[in-house]
Order: structure tokens, then C-alpha cells, then sequence
């Protein structure tokens, strides 16, 4: 009886383990790097095609790779990215290996460096739930 107990226990477990993994495995977002590995967060790179194709949801990770004395990385609004406008930001990262967590909706992303977001370096996207 003490065996068929801990039997019906392990059972319940095995399911329990189950379950909780799986909820670990939808929570968990997926991480993008930004331009992949060979680009990075670089100035001549078509970003938005980059984009194309892609699914973000809220919790994905965005990290942005780059030289850090060449490149940063600014968080900005819509008008700041169509006009490629450096001196207004919501975040600005500098390390040179940045991680951002995407939250609901559109996120826009521009080097504040020179005129590199002239030259293409700036990222648009849009996270759904
Ligand atoms: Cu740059």
C-alpha cells in the first residue's frame, strides 16, 4: 500500500513537472539579435528587412550588438525615428551588448551616433501579445 502510494504520487508529479515546464516554455520569449550575428547593430544595413518575417511578442528580447565607440542605441518615438532626431529619447544604451525586453506595441530604435540613422541604422517594430 506504502508502495502504491508513492507510485500514484510520482505519477502526479511527473504530470505537475509537466505542466510547469510547459508554462516555462510559453513564458519564456524568444531572443532576437538585432541585424544577426554577422551585421550586429550596424549603419548600411536594411533593418526593416531584417524585420520582415519576424513575430515579436511582448517578452522577446531584443540585443543589440555592436562597437561600442561607434554605435549606441536610442529608444525614441516615431517622429524621432522618421526624422532621425538624436537629442530626444526615451532610453539610450551604450555597452555595446544591450538587451531590451519588448513590451506591447511599437518600439523604435535609432543610433544616435554622427549620421548612421540616416544611413539606415534604425529599427521599427511592433510586439503583440
Ligand atoms: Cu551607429
Amino acid at each position: 500500500m506504502g508502495l502504491q502510494g508513492f507510485r500514484c504520487s510520482s505519477i502526479i508529479m511527473f504530470y505537475l513537472c509537466l505542466t510547469t515546464s510547459f508554462i516555462f516554455l510559453y513564458a519564456k520569449g524568444e531572443v532576437y539579435f538585432v541585424g544577426d550575428d554577422r551585421y550586429g547593430w550596424d549603419d548600411f544595413f536594411d533593418f526593416s528587412n531584417w524585420t520582415h518575417g519576424k513575430e515579436f511578442h511582448v517578452g522577446d528580447v531584443l540585443v543589440f550588438k555592436y562597437e561600442s565607440s561607434l554605435h549606441n542605441v536610442l529608444q525614441v518615438d516615431s517622429t524621432a525615428y522618421e526624422n532621425c532626431i538624436k537629442d530626444s529619447y526615451a532610453q539610450r544604451f551604450t555597452s555595446g551588448n544591450d538587451s531590451v525586453v519588448l513590451e506591447e506595441g511599437r518600439a523604435w530604435f535609432i543610433c544616435g551616433v554622427g549620421d548612421h540613422c540616416e544611413n539606415g541604422q534604425r529599427l521599427q517594430i511592433a510586439a503583440t501579445p
